[in-house]
């Protein structure tokens, strides 16, 4: 791999509100608070996307411990230095977890690669497909009634395959309302960890009758076991989401029959690299991954589509529309929805978008530079 020069580094905070809020089982979210980096070599900028939240719900890392380490080690360690994508993970290896905070600046370093070498970001990882399968993901709605018909929208506008977030309470009799309506949709449940292997058993084993695709991390993060002892119990694959943290946690959770479905967010892992190890492993063990999503901006979401182009990606991805998530989002061409439930990826060089620097500007809460 060819290294480059890093010249300078720029991040911004930005704050951009959603379109709505959205309810997960561990809580609400209603603006989208990011660290969008860009980095520079010579005459070429990549840029990446952080998706820490802004409290640590999802993850422990929230966007002001990514902005500290990116700030105190991650910068410091490619500044005026020759890098690449896969030298940079090496280089700050020592560092313990903050994956979030890796995957922003590893990903730019990709996109900056690929703009260097002037091609697309997803054929230079080896991607197999032009367009990708997309799907939606519904947070939890105020009443059942409002969820139908939320979700009634969302297949109107030709979303494919339907996720709706779980939790206790909200589960059983949401999924038998959506069967009656939707009998056949592709659909998939996400509990985002609310459920307990004793307590909640009889709940679980009751989702097998909804012909799910799987059902997306039940269990805490950290239990594999619990999550492989489930699995024994159900039909339904389990997929497993934020207890993969790196390409070991995939290994372990592969071995142990802990996930039959992986879901890949780069942005959660450490980027694109320890993506595509997932991907590969899943793939020797027989096991479909599909692409996340973290509601990011189209600097994240651009990302996503290009890595969701490998090959073992066989279920459709938490990649949805622009505006889906904002009324407006800050890059110039924003995706779309196109037939089949499919999303194209750009064939200019690297993630092939472009900020729309105007809006982008309005955003913009805490901007820092950092020169050679
Ligand atoms: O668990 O997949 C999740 C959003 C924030 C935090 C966690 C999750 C999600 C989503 C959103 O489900 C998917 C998307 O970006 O469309
Ligand atoms: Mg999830």
């Amino acid at each position: 791999m060819e290294k480059f020069r890093v010249d300078e580094v720029r991040t911004w905070r930005i704050r951009l509100p959603y379109r709505e809020p959205f309810t997960t089982s561990f809580g609400t979210e209603e603006v989208k608070e990011t660290i969008i980096i860009g980095i520079r070599s010579g005459d070429h900028f990549g840029y990446g996307e952080c998706v820490a939240g802004r409290h640590p719900m999802y993850s422990y890392e929230t966007v002001d411990t990514a902005s500290y380490v990116i700030d105190r080690y991650l910068v410091p360690s490619i500044l005026g230095e020759e890098v690449d994508p896969v030298s940079f993970m090496e280089t700050v290896k020592w560092i313990r977890g903050h994956r979030m905070a890796k995957a922003t600046v590893e990903m730019a370093l990709w996109d900056l690669y690929a703009k260097i070498l002037g091609k697309p970001l997803y054929k230079v990882i080896g991607g197999v497909r032009e367009k990708v399968d997309v799907g939606v993901s519904v947070g939890i709605q105020r009443t059942v009634d409002d969820l139908i018909k939320k979700i009634g929208e969302y297949l109107e506008m030709g979303y494919g395959r339907i996720k709706i977030k779980i939790k206790p309470g909200w589960d059983v009799d949401v999924l038998r309302r959506i069967r009656k309506e939707y009998p056949d949709i592709k659909l998939t449940v996400d509990a985002n960890s609310a459920y307990d292997l004793e307590k909640h058993m009889s709940i679980l084993k009751a989702l097998d009758e909804f012909n799910l695709l799987y059902i997306e991390q039940p269990l805490a993060y950290s239990d594999l076991v619990g999550h492989s002892k489930l699995q024994k119990e159900l039909s339904t694959p389990v997929c497993l989401d934020e207890s993969i943290t790196d390409s070991h946690k995939a290994w372990e959770a592969l071995e142990i029959d802990a996930a039959r479905v992986i879901n890949i967010k780069p942005g959660r892992v450490g980027g694109t690299g320890e993506s595509i190890k997932i991907h590969d492993l899943a793939e020797e063990h027989g096991v479909p991954v599909w692409m996340g999503g973290m509601l990011e901006t189209g600097i994240g979401r651009a990302h996503n589509v290009s890595i969701a182009t490998l090959r073992n990606f066989k279920f459709p991805g938490d990649i949805s529309a622009s505006e889906r998530y904002y009324n407006r989002d800050i890059i110039r061409e924003p995706f779309v929805l196109e037939k089949e439930s499919k999303m194209s990826v750009r064939k200019s060089p690297g993630i092939g978008v472009e900020i729309d620097w105007e809006f982008f500007s309005t955003l913009v809460v805490k901007e820092k530079r950092y020169g050679v």
